[in-house]
C-alpha cells in the first residue's frame, strides 16, 4: 500500500509555486495528485483522497462585502467538500472528477459575449465583467436534483447589474447560457451523456431577480476550475444544473431556450425546475436531502451518511421568489 507523504498532502508543497515557474509547478502538483488518487485510490481512505484534491484547490483571494439581506442561519459546508464534491459533467460524471480533471482549463484569457435581443450586445473580456458592479458575498443555500444540498459563500453580484447595462430590447423574454465545450480542456465532452456545449435559460423575470448570482468566486477566493472558473450562474431556488458553470455566451432571445438536461432527459427535468419537495423526480422522491459534510464519514460516501432534511419549497426562498410564479401550475412547469 502506497502511503503518500504527509508533507504534500498538507499542502506544504504549494510554497514551491514562489521559486518554481507557473507552469513546471502546476503539472509536478497535478502528477502528484494524479499518482495520489490513481495509485493509491484502491486504498487510500476517501479522507486521504479529498485531501489530496484539496491540497489543488485553493485560488487567489477575491475581497467582497458580505450582502446579509438573504443570509441563513445554517452551518456554511467545508470548503472542501465544496471543492470536491462537484457536478461538471465535461470533466467527467463521477462526484470526484472535476477536482481530479478541471485542472486543464484555463480560465484566463476568456470572454463572455453578452449578445441577441439587447441595445448593447458586448463581447466582456472576463476582468472588466468581474469589475462592472461591487463584489458581494452571499452565503446561499444549494439544492442538487439528485438530493444532496450544501450552504455555500459565494461572490458575485446580482446578474441584473449586467442585464440592466446592455439594455435588453422590448422582444427579450428569456436568457441562455452557453457553456464552455473545448475538446482540449474538458475530457468529458468525449462523452455524450449531454449535448454540447452546456445550455441553461431562465425567463426574463428571473433572470432580473436580485437572488440570481452572477459568480466569480467562494470562500473569499477566486472559483477553482471545478466549481465554474472563471464564471457561473448561482440560483439557489432552483436544482444545481440551472446553475450554469464557466460561461462563454449569455444570449437574449424570445423564446424558451434549450436546456442540456431537459434536452437529455424531458420527463425528469423540466425548465423550470425550482426545488420542489411536492413533486417528485420520476426515479426518486425530492421530499428530503441530504447535506453534504454533516456526515461523520466523508469521500463519496458522503451523500449516503448525511443524516436527511426536509427539502423545503423554492429551497427555502419561497418568500423571495414565490411571487415569479403565482398562478403557474408548478406540477406542470417543473
Ligand atoms: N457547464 C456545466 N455547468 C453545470 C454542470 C455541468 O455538468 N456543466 N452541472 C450542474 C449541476 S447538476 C450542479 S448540482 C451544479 C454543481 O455546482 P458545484 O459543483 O459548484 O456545487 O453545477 C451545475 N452546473
Ligand atoms: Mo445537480
Amino acid at each position: 500500500m502506497l502511503i503518500p507523504s504527509p508533507k504534500w498532502l498538507r499542502g506544504d508543497d504549494i510554497a514551491a509555486s514562489e521559486i518554481t515557474p507557473r507552469e513546471v509547478f502546476e503539472s509536478r502538483r497535478r502528477l502528484l495528485m494524479m499518482a495520489a488518487a490513481g495509485a493509491a485510490g484502491a486504498t487510500m481512505s476517501p479522507w486521504l483522497m479529498r485531501q489530496a484534491h484539496a491540497a489543488q484547490a485553493h485560488g487567489a483571494k477575491l475581497a467582497a462585502k458580505p450582502n446579509t439581506a438573504y443570509a441563513i442561519t445554517e452551518k456554511v459546508t467545508p470548503y472542501e467538500d465544496a471543492t470536491t464534491y462537484n457536478n461538471f459533467y465535461e470533466f467527467g460524471t463521477d462526484k470526484s472528477d472535476p477536482a481530479r480533471y478541471a485542472g486543464t482549463l484555463r480560465p484566463r484569457p476568456w470572454q463572455v459575449s453578452v449578445e441577441g435581443l439587447v441595445k448593447q450586445p458586448k463581447v466582456y473580456d472576463i476582468d472588466e465583467l468581474l469589475k462592472l458592479a461591487p463584489l458581494e458575498e452571499r452565503v446561499y443555500r444549494m439544492r442538487c436534483v439528485e438530493g444532496w444540498s450544501m450552504v455555500i459563500p459565494w461572490v458575485g453580484y446580482s446578474l441584473s447589474e449586467l442585464i440592466r447595462r446592455v439594455e435588453p430590447q422590448p422582444g427579450a423574454k428569456f436568457v441562455q447560457f452557453i457553456t464552455l465545450a473545448d475538446k482540449k480542456q474538458m475530457p468529458g465532452i468525449g462523452s455524450s451523456v449531454l449535448e454540447w456545449p452546456y445550455s441553461e435559460g431562465l425567463r426574463m423575470d428571473e433572470a432580473m431577480h436580485p437572488l440570481a448570482l452572477l459568480t466569480f468566486g467562494l470562500y473569499g477566493e477566486v472559483l477553482p476550475n471545478q466549481n465554474g472558473a472563471p464564471v457561473r450562474m448561482v440560483l439557489p431556488w432552483k436544482y444545481g444544473f440551472k446553475s450554469a458553470k464557466s460561461i462563454v455566451k449569455i444570449r437574449f432571445v424570445d423564446k424558451q431556450p434549450p436546456t442540456s438536461w431537459n434536452l437529455a432527459a424531458p420527463s425528469e427535468y423540466g425548465f423550470y425546475s425550482n426545488v420542489n419537495p411536492d413533486v417528485d423526480h420520476p426515479r426518486w422522491s425530492q421530499a428530503t436531502e441530504r447535506r453534504i459534510g454533516e456526515d461523520k464519514g466523508s469521500g463519496g460516501f458522503a451523500a449516503l451518511f448525511a443524516p436527511k432534511r426536509k427539502t423545503l419549497p423554492f429551497n427555502g426562498y419561497g418568500q423571495q421568489v414565490a411571487s415569479l410564479y403565482a398562478g403557474m401550475d408548478l406540477k406542470k412547469f417543473f
